[in-house]
């Protein structure tokens, strides 16, 4: 018999994690921090089962049949063994319920549960998100009637009545922009408005409701005369006939998730709140879904690093474990340290979340968590992108083999700069977000989180970024195509800045508790450098379009 490879081996997601479990050591209350650890735990079990199942078995994608033998339309979808048991998961560990509870850490809690499930999941998760957030939409609309009856469903502890939500958005006519949303919003003479059109990409299309943007018959055109509405799809254990599924999607990634092309045709809805204003009202869910999308980046690229690690210890070349060859280590190391300063970023605004929605955050905090959301979801997005693909290089061939079960990482991976809002958009949306005092108010943050740290080359480099994107953000003001030519190359500016500050804060915690790791994350990430603003040059810009 001659070579045989040992295969990489999945460490403990929950329990081999040091970033994980030294952030909720340091942000949690000892009482809340033991109470956490069963579920946790399991969903960590989970996730190394799960990873079992994927390199043991042929991958399978959902099956979408339209038509029953005797021509009866059914549109059934067939989903993953995963899929079939994200309800009995999500509920039995309280993933959504735990972000809205009364704690001002309960969001901490939750997305702690997002992060080891998520990978495990099959993207189970992009549902999960939506019915987060909207939940969270509908409390922030006050609407009595729909928070009584949608919330027991979606945030159940009970698989049995738990309730999945999607996001009914994009369109043929876009996607960014919604402003040309063309379903029309039509009320019968019984009172009862009903949806008619066409939704381009529903995620959630075997869920039991959804929030769906609309035009009021009659309505003017534009973002602000969309309304914002909530649709129930079942019926007596069928899928309502105003619902009508086109097709299931052929995507890069993400396949067992059934993305949908769907038809609206009369299905009831119930405005949330005003009959205008639909993308403001829907504004609470995207914050929310971005803190997701945010989050499943950071595990998604955690996954990678871990099996790139472990890899590296059992492949020896050139007389030597690659982990001991001086390049490789040096590209492991890299990879942490950027992904601890994401890790930090995308925690971060999870928690911040939790404090501002329960009133336990200082007042600049709101503010604050408006613009890293965004900037966190954008930096994340790229940055999954970016590890994912340089961990699969650290398994040479092996790393493009489907059954290796490393590939399907990298084509997942590209779905988080897309999602919720391109690395363009959110960019855009971090320069809406800076309108005001917000600037001023991510200072104060940045200052708070530092002000104790050890490592003044790290606090000095944070200190002239910040200097050099306000005098940026001074010399573009006067100039909005200049400025948004530039937000990019701000956004990860500023997202790099937060992130430093945050290293530096969990570096002091962790070294005074004997773990000089962190620091090091710290040393290296500012090393790789914080400033990425370009100077944008519109003539140049036009030379090469043309
Ligand atoms: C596993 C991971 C899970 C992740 C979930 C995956 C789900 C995947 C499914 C999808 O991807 S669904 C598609 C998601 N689509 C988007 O994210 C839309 C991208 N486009 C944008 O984000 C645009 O910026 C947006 C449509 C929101 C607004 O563009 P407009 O038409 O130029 O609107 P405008 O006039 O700027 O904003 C309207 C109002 O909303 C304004 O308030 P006012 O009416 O009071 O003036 C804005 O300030 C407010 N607004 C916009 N974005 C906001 C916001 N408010 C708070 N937070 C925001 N982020």
């Amino acid at each position: 018999m001659g070579f045989l490879q040992d295969p990489p081996q999945l460490p403990h997601p929950y329990r081999s994690d040091r970033t994980l479990l030294a952030l909720l050591d340091r942000a949690l209350p000892a009482a809340r921090r033991a109470a956490l650890d069963v579920d946790l735990d399991a969903l960590g079990d989970y996730a190394q089962t799960a990873w079992q199942r994927t390199c043991s078995s042929v991958r399978r994608k959902p099956v979408l049949t339209q038509w029953d033998a005797w021509g009866q339309r059914v549109d059934r979808i067939e989903l993953t063994p995963a899929w079939q048991e994200g309800a009995a998961m999500t509920t039995r560990h309280a993933v959504l319920a735990a972000g809205h509870g009364d704690s001002a850490h309960g969001r901490l809690e939750e997305f702690a549960r997002v992060y080891l499930y998520h990978v495990a999941s099959e993207f189970y998760t992009c549902p999960l998100a939506m019915t987060d957030g909207a939940t969270t939409a509908i409390k922030a609309s006050g609407n009595r009637e729909l928070i009584e009856r949608a919330l027991p469903h979606f945030l159940s502890r009970d698989a049995s009545t738990f309730w999945l939500s999607g996001q009914w958005m994009t369109e043929n006519t876009g996607g960014s922009d919604v402003g040309g949303t063309e379903t029309i919003a039509r009320r019968g003479a019984d009172g009862q408005w009903r949806l008619h059109g066409r939704k381009w990409f529903s995620s959630a299309v075997v869920g039991e409701a959804a929030l769906a943007l609309a035009r009021p018959e009659g309505a003017e055109a534009g973002t602000a005369a969309l309304a914002l509405f909530y649709v129930e799809t079942m019926e007596g254990g069928r899928r309502k006939p105003g619902l009508v599924i086109d097709r299931l999607k052929d995507k890069l990634g993400t396949h067992e998730l059934p993305t949908a092309e769907i038809h609206l045709d009369g299905l009831p809805a119930w405005p949330l709140g005003e009959l205008a204003h639909g993308v403001r009202q829907v504004a609470p869910m995207l914050n929310v879904t971005r803190t997701w999308n945010a989050i499943c980046a950071i595990a998604s690229m955690a996954r990678a690093i871990s099996m790139a690690r472990d890899y590296a210890s059992r492949r020896q070349a050139f007389g030597r474990p690659l982990i001991e060859q001086p390049l490789h280590a040096q590209t492991l190391a890299d990879m942490q340290a950027e992904f601890e300063g994401a890790f930090a970023l995308a925690f971060e605004v999870a928690h911040l979340l939790g404090r501002v929605e329960r009133g336990a955050a200082a007042p600049h905090e709101a503010a604050l968590l408006r613009l890293l959301t965004p900037l966190a979801k954008l930096w994340t997005g790229k940055l999954a992108v970016k590890l994912c693909s340089e961990a699969l290089e650290c398994f040479g061939g092996a790393g493009y083999i489907e059954d290796t079960g490393l590939p399907q990482l990298l084509r997942d991976a590209q779905v988080y700069a897309i999602w919720e809002g391109t690395t363009n958009v959110l960019s855009l949306d971090s320069l809406r977000a800076l309108a005001g005092d917000t600037f001023a108010a991510l200072r104060t943050g940045i200052h708070a989180w530092s002000g104790d740290a050890d490592d003044s080359a790290a606090l000095g480099a944070i200190q002239a970024t910040l200097d050099a994107a306000t005098a940026y953000l001074d010399g573009h003001a006067s100039n909005r195509e200049s400025l948004e030519a530039g937000a990019r190359g701000l956004a990860f500016t500023l997202a790099r800045c937060a992130s430093a500050a945050l290293l530096a804060r969990q570096a002091s915690w962790s070294s005074r508790h004997g773990d000089p790791r962190p620091a090091a994350a710290l040393q290296r990430f500012v090393g790789h450098g914080l400033n990425r603003m370009v100077a944008p040059d519109a003539r140049n810009t036009a030379l090469l379009l043309g």
